[in-house]
C-alpha cells in the first residue's frame, strides 16, 4: 500500500512538473457541475497557448458560461459536453452558471 502511494505521489509530482513552463500542451480537465452551484475542480489551471479541453458533468439541465473565451456549454444531465480551444488569452476567466450568475469557478491561463 505505501508503495502504490509512493509512485502515486512520484507521478503526480512529475505530472505538476511537466505541466509548468511553456504551453501549447494539450490539457485536459474533467469537471463536475452539481445543483449548478459548484463545480469540482474549480479552479483549472493551463498556460498560454494550451489546447485545453474541458469535459463538463452536470447534474441538472442549463448553461455554463465561460467568459473572456465567451463559450457556452450547453449541459445536459447525464451528457458529457466537451469544449477544445486553445488558450490563447491569459488572464483570470469568470465560469458561470448563467442563469443564476452564481459564480462556479475560473480558467486561469498563465502568460
Ligand atoms: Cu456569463
Amino acid at each position: 500500500m505505501a508503495a502504490v502511494l509512493v509512485v502515486f505521489a512520484v507521478v503526480a509530482a512529475y505530472l505538476i512538473y511537466t505541466n509548468q513552463g511553456g504551453g501549447g500542451k494539450p490539457v485536459r480537465f474533467d469537471v463536475t457541475v452539481t445543483h449548478g452551484d459548484t463545480m469540482k475542480p474549480s479552479e483549472l489551471d493551463v498556460h498560454q497557448n494550451d489546447i485545453v479541453t474541458i469535459n463538463i458533468t452536470c447534474d441538472s439541465d442549463g448553461e455554463v458560461h465561460l467568459h473572456g473565451y465567451d463559450h457556452a456549454f450547453d449541459c445536459k444531465v447525464g451528457q458529457v459536453t466537451a469544449y477544445s480551444f486553445k488558450a490563447d488569452k491569459s488572464g483570470t476567466f469568470e465560469i458561470e452558471w448563467e442563469s443564476t450568475s452564481r459564480h462556479l469557478g475560473d480558467l486561469v491561463v498563465a502568460p
